[in-house]
């Protein structure tokens, strides 16, 4: 990598850069550590506050130490830069950090990948076990099932994906609402092992994911792998040769296919709740659900009723507002909103040309943002067991955390207190997922054509939605923006394990699995994004199937080492596990308030989020336990 542009263009370049994340680069770049220097250390646990908290004078400095270091580099030739060794590396991890995150140091060194992809299984199946059958099914070719291919490819293990839609993508493919965009930031919200971090935004559109994954597949030659429009309907465990048989619909009808280990990867958010409203059915005009976006509907012009306010409403609502004539808009429950200026901003083009053109750069801006996110607001939204403040908060940092967030709103809207009371939630921060915000929000409410109705429905009419205080709200178009079953796992596919236990019957609405990913009693079954595996305030979905993956990777290759055909989870290792994570849960904002939430299941139970830290699901997917299995089959029989 050469770079040849002139001082002014630099200076440019770097007045946009993040320069905690900057300083590690060059000092990587030019082996110069004196770069380091401690007054200009950031600090990564100060969330709301832009480049690690430095003032004025320290950034003023920092870029100036950055640009006479680039232009220097520049001027000698930009020669390559010297090969660092693991303790040089975790020294500029530290100044990065300082010192904050040092129980996280080796998940650190891990996530900078400063030395290739250290999620690489080290090993094959041909050096473990050339002969033993060993075919996996992948089912979904979403972000996690592309991760789950890929790192077997890398094993050597042979795969195959089937996947009910006729493209890869997931989530992203079938999400294509106005407004449909990531809510966590780009450049963590991709895999570790791809290189490109050209994000066209902070949080980019559904398009640009979608094309990223897209691009993975064609990149990594995974869609010949893939069986496209072909739906898992059944899977039972065929004990007696320790394999899964799978009955599969496609275009040709139903057929059945054999596997000796299934790694599912549908996904929680993507079968769409339709709500339970009366008269439903009578609605005469068009009427689709958020997820199943309709656009055959032209709503220009149009009065719009949208059913919800959660995360895809809050994002396509602003878009509808500007074309229908009128949007009514029924709120149950409303959102907390972040602050979040750059939500829909592109990154700066000196932002931009630095990713591209600084070596080492592009990973320690992932890094710094991977370091501010790690713990995220994780302490203001854990619960103190003696807090005795108000009721809609569970500490006294999470009422602090409140009190910002009302402030926000306030400041938000400061003409229009009824509006602030409305949109006010009276629920502890984080008790429902946080919506990003950049003002739009707040802006699209006070549209005239906007209405904001807070009484509770009473049914639909063929005309539009009745209130409870018998007003009739007339719509040409009905909306629901009401979310995913997302307790609902692994629907509507049957699973049938050992003994002939079906495995919906046995959670009973109450889905658990052991770190989300195993099931006593269905051997050589895994899921990636599995109950209790959902984040709530910190990291990235994508790191966590990276480690599920991982784990997943591993128990094939204990089952490759030790001459096994199936491995099955011990049911005291799950039970055990399982009591903790609910003990965990009750102490957080989501799990001691009564609010409604996607997060519960019908027994009220939490049964999607995990309550520790990123740090902890790292350390325990890093490599299966043996002694948490029982080994069937092969040579362990
Ligand atoms: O769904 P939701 P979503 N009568 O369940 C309301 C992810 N996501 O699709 O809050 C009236 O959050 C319900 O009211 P209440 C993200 O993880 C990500 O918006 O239950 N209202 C709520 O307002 C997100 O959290 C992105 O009282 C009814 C709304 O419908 C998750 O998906 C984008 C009702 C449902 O909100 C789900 O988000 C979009 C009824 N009978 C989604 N039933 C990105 O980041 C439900 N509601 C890209």
């Amino acid at each position: 990598m050469a770079i040849n542009d002139d001082d002014d263009f630099l200076r440019a370049a770097i007045d946009e850069a993040e320069i905690p994340a900057l300083l590690p680069a060059l000092a990587q770049l030019t082996g110069d550590l004196s770069l380091l220097r401690d007054d200009l250390r950031p600090d990564p646990t100060d969330r709301f506050s832009p480049q690690g908290a430095l003032g004025d004078e320290q950034l003023a400095a920092a870029r100036e130490l950055a640009l006479r270091t680039l232009a220097d580099w520049r001027d000698r030739g930009c020669p390559t830069a010297p090969k660092f060794a693991d303790g040089q590396v975790r020294r500029l991890i530290e100044f990065t950090t300082s010192g904050a995150l040092d129980d996280y140091l080796p998940l650190l060194v891990e996530e900078l990948a400063h030395d290739g992809d250290p999620g690489r299984p080290d090993w094959t199946k041909a050096e473990l076990a050339a002969d033993a059958p060993l075919h996996v099914v992948i089912i979904g070719a979403g972000m996690s099932g592309l991760a789950a291919a890929h790192r077997l490819r890398q094993a050597g293990v042979p795969f195959e994906i089937l996947e009910k839609n006729a493209d890869v993508g997931g989530t992203w493919l079938e999400n294509t609402y106005p407004g449909c965009r990531v809510d966590v930031t780009n450049h963590l919200y991709s895999f570790s092992f791809t290189g490109n971090h050209d994000w066209p935004g902070h949080f980019s559109t559904q398009r640009a994911l979608l094309d990223y994954f897209r691009d993975f597949a064609d990149e990594q030659d995974l869609k010949r792998h893939i069986r496209f429009g072909t739906e898992v309907v059944a899977a039972e465990y065929v004990e007696a040769e320790h394999c899964w048989e799978l009955e599969v619909r496609d275009a040709g009808g139903s057929r059945r296919l054999r596997a000796q280990a299934v790694i599912s990867a549908v996904g929680q958010l993507n079968r769409p709740s339709y709500p339970k409203i009366s008269g439903l059915a009578d609605f005469a005009g068009p009427s689709f659900h958020s997820a199943r976006w309709d656009h055959d509907v032209d709503l220009t012009g149009k009065r719009v009723a949208v059913i919800g306010t959660g995360a895809s409403a809050v994002q396509f609502v602003p878009i509808i507002a500007e074309q229908a004539a009128e949007v009514h808009l029924f709120q149950r429950t409303p959102p907390w909103l972040v602050p979040t200026p750059d939500y829909h901003d592109p990154v700066p083009s000196g932002l931009r040309w630095l990713l591209r053109n600084v070596p080492h750069y592009a990973r320690w801006y992932r890094f710094w943002l991977f370091c501010r996110s790690a713990e995220g607001v994780l302490p203001a939204v854990a619960v103190d067991p003696d807090w005795a403040g108000d009721p809609r908060s569970v500490s006294a940092r999470n009422e602090e955390l409140r009190q910002l967030l009302v402030a926000y709103l306030e400041m938000s809207l400061p003409d229009d207190p009824e509006l602030v009371r409305k949109i006010t939630p009276q629920y502890p921060p984080a008790a429902k997922r946080m919506l990003r915000d950049n003002g739009t929000w707040p802006a699209t409410l006070r549209q005239e054509d906007v209405h904001l109705v807070t009484e509770p429905i009473q049914e639909v009419t063929a005309t539009g939605v009745r209130t409870t205080d018998g007003r009739q709200h007339d719509a040409d178009v009905l909306i629901l923006a009401t979310g995913f079953q997302a307790s609902n796992f692994l629907t509507p596919m049957r699973v049938t394990g050992r003994d002939g236990v079906d495995l919906h019957r046995r959670w009973g609405g109450d889905a658990r699995a052991y770190l989300g990913i195993t099931v006593p009693g269905f051997p050589n079954f895994f899921m990636i994004y599995g109950p209790n595996t959902n984040i709530v305030v910190n990291g990235s979905i994508i790191f966590f199937s990276e480690c599920a993956v991982n784990y997943i990777v591993g128990c094939l290759r204990l089952l490759l080492e030790r001459g096994s055909a199936a491995l099955e989870c011990r049911a005291e290792v799950h039970d055990g596990f399982n009591a903790d994570v609910d003990r965990a849960n009750l102490l957080m904002s989501w799990g001691k308030s009564t609010v409604h939430s996607w997060y519960k299941n019908e027994h009220g139970r939490v049964a999607q989020n995990w309550p520790f830290s990123l740090m902890e699901y790292w350390k325990r997917t890093k490599r299966p336990d043996p002694a948490d299995f029982l080994l069937r089959g092969g040579g362990s029989e």
